[in-house]
């Protein structure tokens, strides 16, 4: 089964949106198979956003992301890497759609609350990065009849 993995971002920890944002993964039917709240080190930050170390948001992005805590998650679901940055919309909140997470909630690009992997590929590396195998519950919630 696809697996992704999201990060409720300082921003959305601080401004108390954490419920709101699991809730919208939960009414959409993924399913939730891993969850900490945590405090990321420069290292974690760094290897994370490992693919921007060259540009000039780069510093900034690893000092937003280390400043207070983030809630590190791994949904799974048919299609849930994608289905999931449906739900959180476009990078930049200004131009997100209503409805989306970033557009009913974002400030600006610096601040858009949550980080959703990009690919499968990308969620593999991200998931491996963030969690231990001991930290995911492999489970069937029993309305997966109803969802397929
Ligand atoms: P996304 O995949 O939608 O999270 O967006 P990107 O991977 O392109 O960017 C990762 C993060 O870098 C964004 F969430 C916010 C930050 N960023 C900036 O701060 N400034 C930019 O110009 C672009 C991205």
């Amino acid at each position: 089964m696809e697996r992704t993995f999201l990060m409720i971002k300082p921003d959305g920890v601080q401004r108390g949106l954490v419920g709101e944002v699991i809730r919208r993964f939960e009414a959409k039917g993924f399913t939730l198979v891993g969850l900490k709240l945590m405090s990321v080190s420069k290292e974690l930050a760094e290897q994370h956003y490992d693919v921007h170390r060259d540009k000039p948001f780069f510093k900034g992005l690893v000092d937003f992301i280390t400043s207070s805590p983030v809630v590190a998650m791994v949904w799974e679901g048919d299609g849930v890497v994608a289905g999931a940055r449906t739900v959180i919309g476009a990078t930049n909140p200004l131009t997100a759609d209503p409805g989306t997470i970033r557009g009913d909630f974002g400030l600006n690009i610096g601040r858009n609350l949550i980080h959703g992997s990009d690919a499968v590929e990308t969620a593999n590396r991200e998931i491996n990065l963030w969690f231990s195998e001991s930290e995911l519950v492999n489970w069937t919630p029993a309305m997966k009849p109803w969802l397929e």
